[in-house]
């Protein structure tokens, strides 16, 4: 039986699943599923809960394993395909490449989702003007660990083990809304040399989103 990730197409976590999946052109199915007044699952929403109590995409069915957590869902994935160079066997190189997703999760997701809610979310869909005082924060913490970045990309053109791995699909879809909510990428050049360089691989481009509505 074939894996199914249940996605929604505008979500960073998803994506950083789907853009794994079409680098190692895995077999996978790619389910969408619906959000509704409650939040994803629409009408089936207890069942959705039932399989991710955290409401939240992405979901992962393989047989009788739930997966959530979509970096979770990368290495179970990647690991299914067979030793691939985006993760690796051997445990020293993994482990670097699991320092940075880990990285992600813990900070660079926090910051950008603070900067998505406030500069787009807000203004697109609740009507509301962005909180300054939570943009400041936002930008502070994200500038913070843009340069931690910023540094390693001194002296290689990717983040763990100087090539392209999970680690760069995990950090640049955390980065998908920056143009939109105004993340200050444009500060730390290596930066946004790198996040170029990943945007400009098939698996980036095959991946993208229609556009959300309004303006950026
Ligand atoms: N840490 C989770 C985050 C998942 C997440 O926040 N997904 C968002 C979509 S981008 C979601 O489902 N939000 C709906 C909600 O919070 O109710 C992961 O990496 O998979």
């Amino acid at each position: 039986m074939k894996p199914k990730l249940l996605s929604s197409l505008g979500s960073q976590h998803a994506r950083r699943v789907r853009v794994l999946a079409h680098e190692l052109n895995l077999d996978i199915d790619i389910e969408e599923v619906m959000y509704g007044p409650q939040g994803f699952g629409g009408e089936q929403r207890d069942q959705f809960l039932a399989l991710n109590p955290n409401g939240k995409v992405p979901v992962l069915r393989h047989g009788d394993m739930v997966l959530w957590e979509s970096n979770a869902i990368m290495w179970y994935l990647a690991e299914l395909h067979g030793d691939n160079p985006l993760w690796p066997s051997d445990r020293r190189e993994r482990a670097q490449i699991a320092m940075w997703q880990v990285w992600q999760a813990a900070h660079v997701t926090p910051a950008a989702d603070g900067l998505f809610y406030e500069n787009r979310v807000k203004p697109m869909f609740l009507k509301q003007d962005p909180d300054s005082s939570q943009v400041e924060q936002h930008t502070q913490s994200f500038h913070r660990w843009m340069a931690v970045m910023e540094h390693y990309l001194e002296n290689a053109d990717y983040l763990a083990l100087g090539r392209f791995t999970c680690a760069d699909i995990s950090i640049s879809a955390a980065l998908m809304q920056a143009e939109s909510s105004r993340m200050p990428i444009g500060d730390h050049p290596r930066v946004q040399a790198w996040l170029e360089r990943v945007q400009a691989r098939p698996s980036w481009v095959e991946t993208e989103p229609p556009p959300m509505p309004g303006p950026g």
